[in-house]
């Protein structure tokens, strides 16, 4: 199989038969083989039951259902696992992403060898204010932190090696981010193509202001999991001594200038090195318990089901 299309969806229902006669019909003229697998995140509307009919109607219509909601990262990634294409393409569902640039995406991967390609909505037809500007700062503050050289990272329609999928784990909220787990993971050959963007057609956002300040915490967290997540001792434990050491310091200083020096002078008390070394030897002491207890963590970690599946169809 040449092509696995990946579209998480939430409350979709209106879009879903157009996107899928869209899809089928770039695939065909292409000649590609290829599946569409739907992962429906507890849905409230029609959905699921739209992509049933489909399924009947197409065997290459591919369905997950959650018992609930569990988030697009989740969606991902019981996408990832069932995917069986050489490419994985992940598109929105609400119409917004165009499926003629799948080909060339295809290529890129399949030709020019790229790891990932992302997408990259150049021009928007989104609201400036609650859109676009975010956006931009978002995604600058995104290339500084990842090293990642992207312009759009919110951009639903990317293209994957399969490999990278079956690699990566996409958890909590971490689905902005793909291309940044990629390149943690060795895949470096990251590139962009500029795609269409359409404004939404039917039905309602499902992502509020909240998204930048969600995104930027787990840009934070991306960072810090990929450079201290298995060795947390080398972070805090070397803080820890070091506070420790300059509270250390302190106290000798302390206790020799009181015992031999100059005993008659003001109380220890009275002076301010002390509430220096006191904070820092107990600051020292906190951060290396830190440091201590993730590597207990780290190391007695199991792999944990973060979602469970309640339909399947052809799979
Ligand atoms: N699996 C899953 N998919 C979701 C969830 N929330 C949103 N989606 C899907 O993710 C895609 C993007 O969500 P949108 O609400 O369109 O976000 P957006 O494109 O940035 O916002 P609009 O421009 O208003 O459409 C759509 O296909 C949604 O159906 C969720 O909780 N789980
Ligand atoms: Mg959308």
């Amino acid at each position: 199989m040449q092509i696995s299309i990946v579209i998480p969806l939430l409350n979709e229902q209106e879009s879903l038969k157009e996107l899928h006669d869209w899809i089928v019909q770039v695939m065909q003229s292409n000649h590609f083989s290829y599946e569409i697998i739907f992962i429906d995140d507890g849905s409230t509307d029609r959905s699921w039951e739209t992509i049933s009919e489909l399924s009947k109607a197409n065997a290459n219509v591919k369905g997950i259902r959650f018992l609930k909601n569990f988030g697009k990262s989740q969606a991902l990634h019981a996408g990832f696992k069932a995917a069986e294409g050489k490419v994985v393409i992940t598109m929105d569902a609400d119409l917004q992403d165009n499926p003629e640039e799948i080909p060339e995406m295809y290529q890129m991967i399949v030709q020019e060898g790229h790891h990932v390609v992302s997408g990259w909505k150049k021009k928007r037809y989104d609201s400036v204010i609650t859109k676009n500007i975010p956006s931009k700062l978002f995604n600058w503050a995104a290339r500084k932190t990842s090293g990642v050289k992207l312009h759009d990272f919110n951009c639903g329609l990317k293209a994957f090696n399969q490999k990278v999928v079956k690699t990566i784990e996409v958890s909590g909220e971490m689905h902005r981010y793909i291309p940044v787990l990629a390149k943690n993971a060795g895949f470096s050959d990251i590139s962009e193509k500029v795609v269409q963007h359409q404004a939404r057609k039917y039905g309602s956002t499902k992502f509020g202001a909240e998204r930048f300040i969600n995104g930027f915490l787990d840009l934070i967290t991306i960072w810090f999991v990929s450079k201290f997540g298995r060795r947390p001792m080398h972070l805090f434990g070397a803080w820890g001594v070091l506070m420790f050491i300059v509270g250390f310091g302190f106290s000798l200083y302390l206790g020799i200038d009181k015992l031999f020096i100059n005993p008659t002078g003001r109380l220890i008390t009275q002076k301010p090195q002390f509430y220096i070394a006191l904070t820092a030897m107990i600051i020292g002491t906190q951060l290396f318990l830190a440091g201590f207890i993730g590597e207990i963590m780290v190391r007695s970690r199991k792999n944990d089901t973060r979602y469970n599946i309640s339909d399947k169809i052809n799979l």
